[in-house]
């Protein structure tokens, strides 16, 4: 067999975590960089090869940082930059690569960039952002207008997400050489790699027309066609610009957050270029919103599987911005337990041909936290939005490490409430328990990481019908059986080969049960 490199972004698992919710150090109840400092060996332990932050740069939080004010500095809330000298340094020793979250679509309104341009209109820092002097008809990804006045000029400034976030102006070489510097300071750091927020909506139509009226989305708001203001053909041109960029460094990682989901990929293949790495990865939607019903994991395979083959996949069940897969999953196995499900959503990503991304805590099965009450809720979807989106917070409460007051996330009261299961789930318990959640996910992590077939291998969709999700992984004559029975009847399996790991006995996977089996 021919000794396939292990790339770290390819072949590995990454695990995203939400700084703020990881573990506070500092005592004010929100999670810092030190926290993630002092969980490396639990993270390592769990065999992933990278770890994703979401952002942690200075910002009012009106975003919970993704309304950046400085991108040089670390906000005093998550510690300094020389803990995130030592997270890099650290996480590096245990052979764990570190992603950035870079938010270059828009800044804060509060970044001097941006106060600086709206002061007056010839301004030099003016044309750093998006400016009309009338608004059109275009939404706000986060509800209203996607204009707001300018009180010193009279003149209106674009913001595809809130109005705390105004646009940059990606046209303006300029800002394009700040982008620059602000990549090449970070990978001159050691960073490895960086996640590109909403890199879909970076720049937007010059003749600033309208989108089409209608509705586009499920979503209760923006559910406008983003026609004009969405997938612009210079966000390629950027991408490839700034790819220039990271070919300067060695090993360097660049993900894109295309929002988007469905059966049309062709505007995915975009993003990924035609094998010079436009992006590396782009995130996965499909399986992040919505019920999990069964049928959903095939047909995301078949769609993913016809990419063009220089685009390697990427899947995901959780992030920081949708409800946990875990409370999402299987609402057609109605006696499937929380535990099983777990377990099949694991194998399931943890054995697809791509780059799975695990979210803290989907290690323990830790669910969303649903019944936040309108006095607990903080993120501005909801809040802007009078409630008629489900709040991200439910995503975002702290980690569980133990069976302590607040979950030994911190001494104080925690920013969100923790998960009301902590003290039957948290990570202490499971890491002593043979058969829990955490203790499957390492082993199945530490199965794919020695195994070709599971990591680079290639896939063959086997069985997509009646609930029964059966697929190959294979590479160079290893070939490697996957059934995930999602139903509640047994299925029988051909008796061949050797069954590497199976929730059941013998040559039947019962209803709700999964195999791993090598041919
Ligand atoms: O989200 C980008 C985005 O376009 C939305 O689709 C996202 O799903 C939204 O949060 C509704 O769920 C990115 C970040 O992931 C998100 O946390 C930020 O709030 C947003 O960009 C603005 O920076």
């Amino acid at each position: 067999m021919s000794q396939q490199e292990f790339v770290w972004w390819k072949h590995g698992v990454i695990y995203q975590i939400y700084p703020r919710s990881y573990k506070d150090t500092s005592g004010n109840g929100t999670g810092d960089l030190q926290g993630v400092i002092e969980q490396l060996d639990y993270i390592a332990g769990l065999g992933v090869s990278a770890i994703w932050l979401n952002p942690f740069f200075s910002s009012p939080m009106v975003d919970f940082g993704y309304d950046i004010s400085d991108y040089y500095m670390v906000d005093p809330l998550f510690g300094n930059n020389t803990d995130l000298l030592v997270l890099i340094t650290e996480a590096h020793k245990r052979n764990l690569k570190i992603v950035l979250d870079m938010v270059l679509n828009h800044t804060s309104d509060q970044h001097p960039w941006f106060t600086e341009a709206r002061s007056s209109k010839d301004n030099p820092k003016r044309d750093w952002y998006v400016w009309r002097d009338k608004p059109n008809n275009w939404e706000s990804i986060f509800g209203g207008s996607a204009w707001s006045e300018c009180p010193f000029t009279g003149e209106y400034y674009y913001h595809a997400f809130l109005s705390e976030q105004p646009d940059l102006n990606l046209r303006n070489p300029e800002v394009v050489e700040e982008i620059k510097n602000i990549f090449r300071h970070y990978l001159e750091m050691g960073v490895d790699g960086f996640r590109l927020d909403a890199v879909n909506t970076y720049f937007e139509d010059a003749a600033w027309r309208n989108n089409p009226e209608g509705v586009n989305s499920k979503s209760p708001v923006a559910g406008q066609k983003r026609v004009y203001n969405y997938d612009h053909y210079l966000n390629y041109a950027l991408l490839d610009d700034l790819r220039v960029v990271m070919d300067e460094y060695p090993d360097r990682m660049v993900l894109g957050e295309v929002a988007r989901e469905g059966k049309d990929k062709n505007a995915w293949k975009k993003y990924y270029g035609s094998c010079d790495r436009r992006l590396d990865l782009v995130f996965n939607f499909d399986l992040l919103h919505g019920d999990l019903e069964s049928d959903r994991f095939g047909e995301t395979i078949e769609a993913w599987e016809n990419l063009h083959y220089c685009s390697w996949p990427s899947y995901a069940l959780s992030s920081h911005d949708q409800l946990r897969a875990i409370s999402r999953a299987f609402p057609d196995l109605p006696d499937c337990s929380r535990t099983q499900k777990a377990m099949l959503l694991a194998v399931f990503l943890l054995t697809v041909r791509g780059t799975p991304f695990v979210y803290y805590g989907e290690e323990l099965g830790m669910p969303e936290f649903k019944d936040l009450t309108p006095d607990q809720i903080q993120d501005p979807w909801a809040i802007r939005n009078d409630y008629k989106v489900p709040t991200r917070d439910g995503c975002r409460t702290p980690m569980i490490w133990n069976g302590s007051k607040y979950a030994g996330f911190s001494a104080v009261p925690p920013w969100l409430p923790v998960s009301k299961d902590y003290q039957k789930i948290n990570a202490e318990v499971q890491l002593n328990d043979p058969r829990s959640v955490l203790s499957f996910y390492r082993q199945l992590i530490e199965l794919r990481n020695q195994t070709l077939a599971l990591y680079q291998g290639e896939l063959e969709l086997v069985n997509n019908a009646n609930g029964l999700l059966q697929y190959k992984r294979i590479h160079e004559g290893e070939v490697y059986q996957i059934t995930l029975n999602l139903r509640d009847e047994s299925a029988a399996i051909k008796n061949d080969g050797e069954v590497v790991l199976s929730s059941s006995d013998g040559n039947v996977v019962e209803g709700y049960g999964f195999e791993i089996r090598k041919l």
